[in-house]
């Protein structure tokens, strides 16, 4: 296969003491074993890091894993990330537990590529075949049952050419992700290097990082640190951008060392979810009944506790002790710290619902197990009633990419980047309307449900009698509040929903604002003072709604009160006002529309805020050309 030499990442894997670390050692004459304790105890502790360039040219970094059972979570923060494994089993003695426990985890990650490496043959007399047997039997039925087969020896050089040349035909075959993706880099070393300042280090496993980028170092602090890119190194060559999957030294202004730990990762800022729950599907090892409450979760470099609670024997809701940038389509292990016991498992929901209801974890297994693995848009559509196409992309459901113009799933709208279902869209309708009907038949003078109680209400969790409904998102925009309830048949305006036609006045207050449009029909700027208005029985809310209504105009009073008149005399005051000298005063035009101070001061700032006159000084005003 031909194609860009892409970078890649290769973790060991095998039974402790097997030659993980002499093999690294001997293919890239870079020691992989950095602490003291592990030369004097002769065995491999924590990662160790390497890189040499293949025969074809490509570089690939190796991570370098403790065998050792009591190491085994250095070991999965090495193979977590990794795509590509070099599994080695010695010559001399065979297949052995942590091979077993290896193996399970590789099941667990789903890593398929990579290659069986018989080590130590000058041990043995067959060349390694009986090793060989012996592990092609357990491989059997794995992710790598088909994986080539290379006999070495770290200390004659045996099969180490060959190693390489089959190492660069795997990685010929491997798919690099795209380069665009939002990035996740798990942090597996965290250092301070004098005059460089804070360096975290990691494999780099989607999307790019450049210098002078702005990422989020996500970690057990809860909320992210904001850090900058100041530098790039790989296999200590400097880089002005890295894409996956490599190996990456990153060199952070925004953060000391002491605040970054293994497990956390750099992330694109906002892109991905702060997941605390999850909802996952057994992928391998023993069922997930089988395994105990209390588990530890890896994923990436993080190893999380966690309680596990099966829904059946393939889904679980998984708590994590903190949150991981996690979404769908994730792989996690889950591991019993008491019995070595690792099972492999799929998120299928990085925002799960809360189960409250009785049954509900029976009904949860039932939508868990018709749930495709990638999220299917329809469900998630239909669980939230409403979300924002941007946030289910944050939880890696997969969307089209440009869901404008792309068929979307039966029973799905999209709307102002939102998605919204045509059950919860009918239901808020249905419920809108209701809440409405009810307020405007209890106060006819209501001036109609305002935005916030329409909210309340559509929030409210649904009847249990009636069907259900999901609530109302919080961040559910006012735009499309408003289409709702126009397509509710409601009318809208100012925020308030009314039903259209039913804007009536009561008998009794009908007739008392025909008296006083009677009254200012012959003097129409003769405002009736607050004691007509109490003897009339016109408050504040019977003259809001003759005012919607268009049947009186009212103007503030600065006093406090109102001043009440007929929608057309700012019109006719107009008609006054002109045929004075320009400009005129306040006091001029007080006499010529007959009226009082208390009218004539809100009537001038009401004809100036429609424009129709202009304040020349503070008591000079003049009509303005129209
Ligand atoms: N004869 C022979 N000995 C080897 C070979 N490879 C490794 N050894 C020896 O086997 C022992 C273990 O080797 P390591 O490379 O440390 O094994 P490892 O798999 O890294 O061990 P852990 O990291 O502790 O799991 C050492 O004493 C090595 O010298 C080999 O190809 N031939
Ligand atoms: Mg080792």
């Amino acid at each position: 296969m031909t194609g860009p030499l892409t970078p890649a990442v290769v973790a060991t894997a095998g039974h402790v003491d097997h030659g993980k670390s002499s093999l690294v050692r001997a293919l890239t004459g870079i020691e992989p074993d950095r602490l003291a304790e592990e030369h004097r105890r002769g065995l491999t502790i924590d990662l160790g890091f390497a890189w040499t360039a293949l025969p074809s040219g490509r570089s690939v970094a190796f991570v370098d894993v403790p065998g050792h059972q009591r190491f085994i979570g250095n070991m999965l923060a090495g193979l977590g990330p990794a795509p590509v494994v070099l599994f080695v089993v010695a010559a001399d003695e065979g297949w052995q537990a942590q091979s077993t426990d290896h193996l399970d985890a590789v099941r667990a990650l789903g890593i398929a590529d990579g290659l069986l490496v018989i080590s130590k043959v000058d041990r043995v007399d067959d060349g390694g075949a009986a090793a060989l047997a012996q592990a092609r039997g357990e491989l059997a039925g794995s992710p790598l049952a088909d994986v080539e087969a290379v006999a070495v020896s770290a200390v004659t050089g045996a099969g180490l050419d060959e190693l390489l040349r089959e190492l660069d035909t795997v990685l010929a075959g491997t798919k690099a992700p795209p380069p665009d993706a939002r990035v996740r880099l798990w942090v597996d070393r965290a250092f301070s290097l004098r005059g460089t300042g804070t360096v975290v280090t990691g494999t780099l496993t989607d999307g790019t990082v450049r210098t002078d980028d702005q990422l989020w170092l996500s970690g057990a602090g809860g909320r992210p640190q904001r850090v900058t890119v100041r530098s790039l190194q790989s296999g200590q060559q400097r880089f002005a951008e890295l894409t996956g999957v490599r190996r990456a030294a990153v060199n952070l202004r925004g953060t000391s060392a002491d605040h970054v730990t293994r497990g956390d990762a750099l992330v694109t800022p906002g892109a991905w979810p702060s997941t605390g729950q999850l909802d996952v599907r057994r992928s391998s090892g023993p069922q997930l009944t089988d395994l105990p409450e209390q588990l530890v979760v890896h994923v990436g470099t993080a190893a999380v506790p966690a309680r596990m609670r099966p829904f059946d024997d393939q889904h679980a809701r998984v708590r994590l002790d903190r949150s991981l940038p996690l979404v769908v389509s994730d792989r996690v292990v889950l591991r019993d710290p008491g019995t070595r016991r690792i099972a492999g498992a799929v998120v299928l929901d990085a925002d799960p619902p809360a189960l409250h209801r009785r049954g509900a974890g029976q009904r949860r297994s039932i939508a868990l197990s018709g749930m495709p693995i990638g999220g299917d848009v329809g469900t998630e559509v239909a669980r939230r009633g409403a979300v924002p196409v941007a946030a289910l992309r944050r939880l890696g459901i997969h969307l089209p990419q440009r869901p404008d113009g792309v068929p979307l799933p039966d029973g799905v709208l999209q709307r102002n980047g939102w998605l919204l279902h045509v059950d919860a869209h009918a239901g808020w309708q249905r419920r809108l309307r209701t809440a409405v009907t009810g307020l405007i038949e209890r106060d006819p003078l209501s001036p109609g449900l305002s935005r916030a109680a329409a909210r309340r209400v559509l929030a409210e969790p649904s009847a249990p009698s009636g069907p259900p409904i999901a609530a109302l998102p919080a961040d559910f925009p006012d735009v499309l509040l408003d289409q709702l309830a126009t397509d509710a048949g409601l009318s809208s305006s100012d925020g308030r929903f009314r039903l259209p036609g039913t804007d009536a006045l009561p008998p009794e207050v009908d007739a008392a604002v025909a008296v006083l449009r009677q009254r200012l029909s012959t003097t129409p700027f003769a405002a009736p003072d607050a004691d007509e208005l109490a003897g009339l029985g016109l408050g504040s809310r019977e003259l809001a709604v003759a005012e919607r209504l268009g049947r009186v105009l009212r103007l503030p009073d600065p006093s406090g009160g109102v001043v009440v008149l007929l929608p057309t005399a700012p019109a006719l005051a107009m008609r006054e006002l002109a045929g004075l000298p320009q400009p005129f005063t306040a006091a001029q035009a007080r006499t010529a529309l007959h009226t009082s101070r208390r009218v004539t001061i809100p009537l001038l700032e009401h004809l100036d805020q429609r424009g129709w006159t202009r304040r020349v000084t503070d008591n000079l005003r003049e009509v303005r050309a129209r």
